[in-house]
């Protein structure tokens, strides 16, 4: 019994000093020490012994438990300290690494032009508006002296939500204009930037979703006269002093007289280019006298209060101001494109 124990002590302890993982220690501790385990095997032949033998025996059977068990701990703790040291290494973490610099991006050319009107207009006591591009008709069109049968209204042109045609995405920003002539002390002076849609098919100068900066003026005796000194000081503005306009007569049905606005081509001069088709003159915009049903639709009495309004197209205007050739490139964001500007 003794040469037992004393096999199952050396056996054990040296494949207790083999065990490479946890789950293996664990299978050698029930192999040795377990219910059905060899120690627990020989202990139970203790009963043969004669009552001199067994306090000795017992004695070298606890010794060898206790010596099982220390062998084990330490085992378990070295296997501790190895998972730990090979964690460190795993995640080890280098700090001297220079770091990466994220990327940034790039204002957009078209905000750039857009926050210099703004500026323009702001610094005359303009205030920007910004409002719902989800839009009823009502406000698109009806307030707008936009006749029932007016070609812009129709499917063909224009998204509709439903089959009544009243609620719409805006295809311009004046309900912007609409909704302040409903809400704002008079005098008004505002611009109302923003996406607005239209049923067109993409091509180098056409997308169903683009944008437009309206602008509108409201107080005693305005006239023409405004329309004219402020839309050519926006012009000035934008492509330099000096720049020559000209204001040709035009229809919409909001406004009345209309004109619509060319400036003078930067490239030739007026004589005629690649730029500007030959013609010598760039369309900038739309504007003209805000129409008295218009007013008086908004509680407004003409005769008392009159103003001006205008709407141009930003994409276009940006491409003018940055000379992009073709439309598609202001809607894809292509980096190398946008850091241009
Ligand atoms: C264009 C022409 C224009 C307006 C927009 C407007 C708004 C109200 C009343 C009267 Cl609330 N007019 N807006 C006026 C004239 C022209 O846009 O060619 N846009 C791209």
């Amino acid at each position: 019994m003794k040469e037992q124990l004393a096999k199952i002590k050396s056996e054990a302890l040296a494949a207790f000093d083999q065990v490479a993982a946890p789950a293996a220690l664990d299978e050698l501790r029930v192999k040795y020490l377990g219910k059905k385990g060899e120690l627990t095997a020989v202990l139970k032949q203790m009963g043969r012994l004669s009552a001199e033998e067994r306090p000795a025996m017992g004695q070298l059977a606890n010794e060898v438990r206790a010596a099982l068990e220390s062998a084990i701990e330490s085992a378990s703790q070295k296997l501790e300290a190895a998972a730990l040291e090979a964690r460190l290494k795993a995640e080890a973490l280098d700090v001297t690494v220079p770091g990466k610099a994220p990327k940034l991006g790039h204002k957009h050319p078209m905000y750039i032009a857009l926050d210099e009107i703004k500026n323009i207009f702001v610094g005359m006591g303009f205030t920007v508006l910004d409002g719902p591009e989800i839009e009823l008709a009502e406000l698109n069109f009806d307030r707008l002296n936009a006749e029932e049968g007016h070609p812009s209204r129709d499917w063909s042109d224009t998204f509709y939500f439903d089959q009544d045609s009243r609620v719409m995405l805006r295809s311009q920003t004046s309900p912007m204009q609409v909704r302040a002539m409903d809400s704002m002390p008079l005098a008004i002076r505002i611009i109302a930037p923003g996406r607005v849609y239209r049923k067109d098919e993409v091509d180098a100068t056409h997308s169903p979703m683009f944008h437009q900066v309206e602008g509108m003026v409201i107080d005693k005796n305005v006239t023409m006269a405004d329309l004219k000194g402020t839309l050519n000081l926006l012009a000035e503005e934008l492509f330099g002093k000096g720049t020559v306009t000209r204001f040709r007569p035009h229809h919409f049905p909001f406004t009345e007289p209309s004109c619509e606005m060319d400036v003078q081509c930067h490239k030739c001069g007026g004589a005629g280019c690649p730029t500007c088709k030959g013609e010598g003159w760039i369309e900038l915009l739309g504007a003209g006298m805000i129409h008295p049903n218009v007013l008086r639709m908004a509680n407004i009495d003409p005769e008392e209060w009159s103003g001006w309004a205008f709407g141009m197209g930003l994409e276009r205007t940006a491409m003018r101001r940055f000379k992009i050739a073709d439309l598609r490139l202001i809607f894809e964001n292509d980096v190398r494109f946008l850091e241009q500007f």
